[in-house]
């Protein structure tokens, strides 16, 4: 075992009540994590106390799904260790109201980008593919021969790396996904067909915010970028502006012929001087994930993403202008 999983290990064995979280807005691969890590405990050490919170349900069915508590807020607790996955930092999981973000609980972070933060006590990333499967090789590695597959690890795995790959598309799935998705999918299968289906759906309600997302779309040279304004908040509804916002940085912005990458700005409408910038990209061209970690984020090379905070109130012209600025520093290097 190398130092890091040693000292996991320590950090689990020497806690009781173990608080699991990852970044904001959580996708499929932050649920499945966390409910992985509680998962893992529950079974190898009955007598800790283990809770994953988070600000909202999966959109979809996953297996012990029922067990992530909701809350509004993510207040101090009784925790002594704190256990983010997906995310570098808990700065990604708290928004300023959140007390959580001073606790003096052991803070270890599971993750999987190439964005590294040294400010908790332990950070395990061995840059796999999701951070499922890296939760998983890591109780491999702590349990030894205890570690054991059941039907909900087995689902939760395929699930987090399935879409955070995916489906085995990016150049994050390594062999020893495959490997990995192998045991999993021969212990339990999950039909991927299926849950593409089902997580791909939209609500009817976000077809104005997608209309309107593709009739700002502006396209210079092989980049093509479209916004969401302050005043759109008053008008649409916040998760059909989301919903919204994913489909078109999913499914259009690098798909327009000519275009290779690009990115969406967003107004945060419940912090009123923030925005959030997300950008898509393709193979050999530009690397987001360096536009995103000069603006303070971070992410992959073909998805990153930032959250710009002001300090007063802007407007979608100097958020643009802001963002402009840093791309074309780096399209001229
Ligand atoms: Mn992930």
């Amino acid at each position: 075992m190398d130092k890091q999983h040693k000292a996991l290990k320590k950090y689990i064995e020497k806690a009781e009540n173990i608080l699991v979280v990852s970044h904001r807005g959580p996708d499929m691969d932050a649920f499945s994590s966390m409910l992985l890590v509680k998962e893992f405990i529950n079974i190898n050490y009955p007598r800790k106390n283990v809770i994953v919170k988070a600000k909202q349900l999966p959109s979809f069915n996953i297996p012990r799904m029922h067990d992530v508590t909701v809350v509004e807020k993510y207040d101090q607790g009784d925790e002594d260790l704190i256990i983010i996955v997906d995310a570098a930092k808990i700065d990604l999981v708290c928004e300023n109201e959140d007390g959580l973000m001073d606790s003096p609980a052991d803070i270890v972070v599971i993750d999987h980008h190439m964005t590294y933060s040294d400010k908790h006590d332990l950070v395990i990333n061995e840059e796999r593919s999701s951070a499922a499967e890296q939760v998983i090789y890591t109780f491999k590695e702590i349990l030894g021969k205890k570690f054991k597959l059941t039907d909900e690890i087995a689902q939760l795995g395929q699930f987090g790396i399935s879409s955070d790959t995916g489906r085995f598309l990016y150049e994050t799935t390594q062999p020893d996904t495959f490997r990995l998705y192998a045991d999993l999918y021969e212990f339990y299968p999950i039909d991927l067909e299926e849950i593409t289906y089902k997580t791909n759906k939209i609500p009817l309600t976000s077809k104005d915010v997608i209309a309107e997302l593709l009739k700002r779309l502006i396209v210079e040279g092989d980049m093509a970028y479209t916004y969401v304004k302050k005043e759109d908040t008053d008008r649409w509804e916040r998760s059909d502006i989301a919903e919204g916002v994913t489909f078109v940085k999913n499914n259009i912005i690098r798909f327009i012929q000519g275009v290779h990458w690009g990115f969406i700005i967003k107004y945060v409408s419940e912090e009123p001087n923030n925005w959030y910038v997300s950008f898509r990209a393709t193979k050999g061209y530009q690397r987001v994930d360096k536009i995103a970690e000069e603006l303070g984020g971070g992410g992959h090379m073909y998805a990153s993403g930032v959250k710009i905070e002001y300090p007063e109130s802007k407007s979608v012209d100097q958020v643009l202008r802001d963002v402009l600025t840093v791309i074309k520093k780096h399209q001229s290097l």
